[in-house]
C-alpha cells in the first residue's frame, strides 16, 4: 500500500494516545487481573507460517536440510531480500476459508489460545499495511491477519500475535549491530550504504500500531528476539513500544524477548541462561524453547513453546515427528510444574496442516476430552518427584485440595504409592475410566489399588480430594 498517505495518518493518533496520564492507563488492569486466564489455560497453539512455508525447506531445488528452522531459510541460504521474494512469493498461495481449519484444530485439541506469526524474520507481513510493500495486503490483495484473527474468535479463542524485531528485508535495520541475532547478510556490507536504524524502529513501531489498532481486543504479544549485544531500548526503544501497545490493549500479556538480560529472565542465549526471575516491566512471561525447564520457576510466569518435529516453519523433509504420547506427556510434565505448553504447527504454502499435526492434535484432544480438569487451572505439584508420573493440583470450593495423579508407569503389581499422609475418610476417583478405587492409608504413604492394566498409555489419571489441615506430602524439603 501507498506509504505517504497512510505515514500521516498513523503519526497523529498514535502520538497522543502514548501520553502518560492517559485514562486507559490509570485504569489499567493489574498484572494478577491480565495473567488470569492465562494461568488458567495451560495449552496454547503455536502457528509459524509465511514466505518460507511455500519454500518447504527447499532452495533452488535442493533440501536445504532435514533438521532445524526451515523458517530461517533465507538465511541459511544467505539470500537478498529481492531474490527471496522473487523465490518465494510466487509459492506463497492460500487458500480460501485456511483459517477456519487452524481455529477448529486447536479448539478440537483442547487449546485455549493460539499465536501465529504476523511477520517472522523474514520480514513478510501478514497483515495490509499501510507502511510496507512487503505484505499480504500488498502482495495477495488479502489480510491474513484479519482472517486469521476472526476464525480464532469464532471458535473462542484467545488470540496472540508473535512479531518478530529483527527483520531480514527492511532497507534500514542495522543488522551489523549485533554480532549475534542472524541475518542473511551477516558479516557484509550494507547493499544500500549508511543504514539509519532509527528508521527502522521507526517502522517497527508503526505495524505494530496497526496490529494493536485494527484487530480488536489482543490477548498476547510474543516478541521476538534480542540478544545480549542488541536488545531493549537500545535495538527496538522496547519500552516506548510495551508502553504504546499497552495504551492501545490495556488486557494484553507480553513475553520478554524485547530484552535479553538477567532482570528480564536471561543471561545469555540457549536453555541454561534462563535465570528464573523476571521484572515485569520487560515482560509479563518467559518462555524457554525446545525444552522444559527440570523443575517449576516459583513466582515467575512461563511458557515452554516446542515443535512438533524440529522445524517452526513447514518443511518437506523433516520427517522426525515427536510421537502422540511424548507431546501428552510433555503437555503434564508442563502442567505440574506450573507453566503453559505453546505446540507448534507449520502450516503449508495453501495453510494445510501437515497431516501428523493434525493426528496429534486430534490425540490431545481425545486425551483432555477426559482428562482436561486436571489440567486447565491447576498448579503445580506439591511433590518434588514421584517415581511413576506427576501431579497437579487444584484447590476446591470446599476448601479442600483435589490433587491428580499422572501415572506414566503403571504399577505392575496394582498398587500406586503416594508419598502423601491423608487422615479421615477419602477416595480415589480414576479420572480415565471413572471408576472408584480402594486405598489404604499409612503413616508414610497411601496406597492406591488400581486396575491390572493401565487404562490409558499415555497418562492414566487418578484424583483424591484432601483436607489440607489433615494431608501432606511426606519427605519434601
Ligand atoms: C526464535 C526464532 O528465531 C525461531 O525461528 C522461532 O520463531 C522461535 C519460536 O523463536 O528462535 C529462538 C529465539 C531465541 C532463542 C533460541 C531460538 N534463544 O534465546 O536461545
Amino acid at each position: 500500500m501507498s506509504r505517504t498517505l497512510s505515514i500521516l495518518c498513523i503519526i497523529l493518533p498514535v502520538s497522543m494516545a502514548y501520553a502518560n496520564g492517559s485514562p486507559e492507563l490509570q485504569n489499567a488492569p493489574s498484572r494478577e487481573e491480565r495473567m488470569e486466564w492465562w494461568r488458567q489455560a495451560r495449552f496454547g497453539m503455536f502457528v509459524h507460517w509465511g514466505l518460507y512455508s511455500g519454500l518447504a525447506g527447499t532452495w533452488e531445488g535442493k533440501p536445504v536440510g532435514t533438521r532445524g528452522g526451515m523458517e530461517w531459510i533465507q538465511q541459511r541460504v544467505k539470500a537478498d531480500t529481492d531474490t527471496y521474494a522473487k523465490h518465494a512469493v510466487p509459492l506463497f498461495k492460500p487458500k480460501a476459508d485456511f483459517a477456519r481449519a487452524w481455529a477448529r484444530l486447536a479448539k478440537h485439541a483442547g487449546c485455549r489460545y493460539v499465536v501465529f506469526t504476523t511477520k517472522h524474520h523474514e520480514g513478510f507481513a501478514l497483515h495490509d499495511s499501510n507502511v510496507s510493500n512487503f505484505d499480504a495486503g500488498s502482495v495477495l490483495g488479502r489480510d491474513l491477519v484479519k482472517e486469521i484473527v476472526d476464525a480464532l474468535r469464532a471458535e473462542g479463542l484467545r488470540v496472540g500475535f508473535y512479531h518478530s524485531v529483527i527483520d531480514w528485508h527492511h532497507d534500514q535495520y542495522a543488522y551489523a549491530s549485533s554480532q549475534q541475532l542472524p541475518h542473511p547478510l551477516h558479516g557484509k556490507p550494507y547493499p544500500n550504504g549508511t543504514r539509519d536504524h532509527a528508521k527502522y524502529v521507526e517502522f517497527l513501531h508503526e505495524q505494530v500500531d496497526e496490529l494493536m489498532s485494527n484487530y480488536g481486543p489482543i490477548d498476547i504479544m510474543w516478541w521476538d528476539y534480542s540478544a545480549v549485544d542488541f536488545q531493549g531500548n537500545e535495538a527496538w526503544r522496547a519500552s516506548d513500544l510495551m508502553g504504546a501497545v499497552r495504551a492501545k490493549q490495556p488486557n494484553i500479556i507480553m513475553n520478554n524477548r524485547l530484552f535479553r538480560s538477567p532482570e528480564a529472565g536471561f543471561s545469555g542465549m540457549g536453555p541454561a541462561a534462563i535465570t528464573r526471575q523476571l521484572d515485569p516491566i520487560y515482560g509479563d512471561f518467559i518462555t524457554p524453547e525446545q525444552h522444559i525447564p527440570a523443575t517449576g520457576i516459583p513466582g515467575v510466569d512461563w511458557e515452554t513453546c516446542m515443535t512438533m518435529n524440529t522445524t517452526w516453519g513447514y518443511s518437506d523433509h523433516d520427517h522426525a515427528w515427536k510421537s502422540n504420547e511424548t507431546l501428552i506427556r510433555n503437555l503434564i510434565d508442563i502442567a505440574s510444574k506450573g507453566g503453559n505448553y505453546l505446540l507448534n504447527i507449520g502450516p503449508t504454502s495453501d495453510g494445510s496442516i501437515p497431516k501428523p499435526s493434525v493426528d496429534a492434535m486430534h490425540a490431545i484432544g481425545e486425551w483432555m476430552r477426559i482428562h482436561g480438569e486436571s489440567i486447565y487451572a491447576t498448579t503445580a505439584s506439591p511433590f518434588q518427584e514421584l517415581p511413576w508420573g506427576r501431579c497437579t493440583q487444584k484447590k476446591l470450593d470446599n476448601g479442600e485440595t483435589r490433587l491428580y495423579l499422572h501415572v506414566f508407569d503403571w504399577p505392575a503389581d496394582g498398587k500406586l504409592l503416594v508419598p502423601f499422609v491423608l487422615e479421615g475418610p477419602s477416595e480415589a476417583i480414576l479420572l480415565t475410566t471413572g471408576e472408584k478405587l480402594d486405598l489404604a492409608t499409612g503413616p508414610e504413604q497411601v496406597t492406591i489399588f488400581v486396575p491390572q492394566q493401565a487404562p490409558n498409555q499415555a497418562a492414566s489419571v487418578i484424583a483424591i480430594d484432601t483436607d489440607p489441615m489433615h494431608a501432606g506430602p511426606v519427605g519434601n524439603k
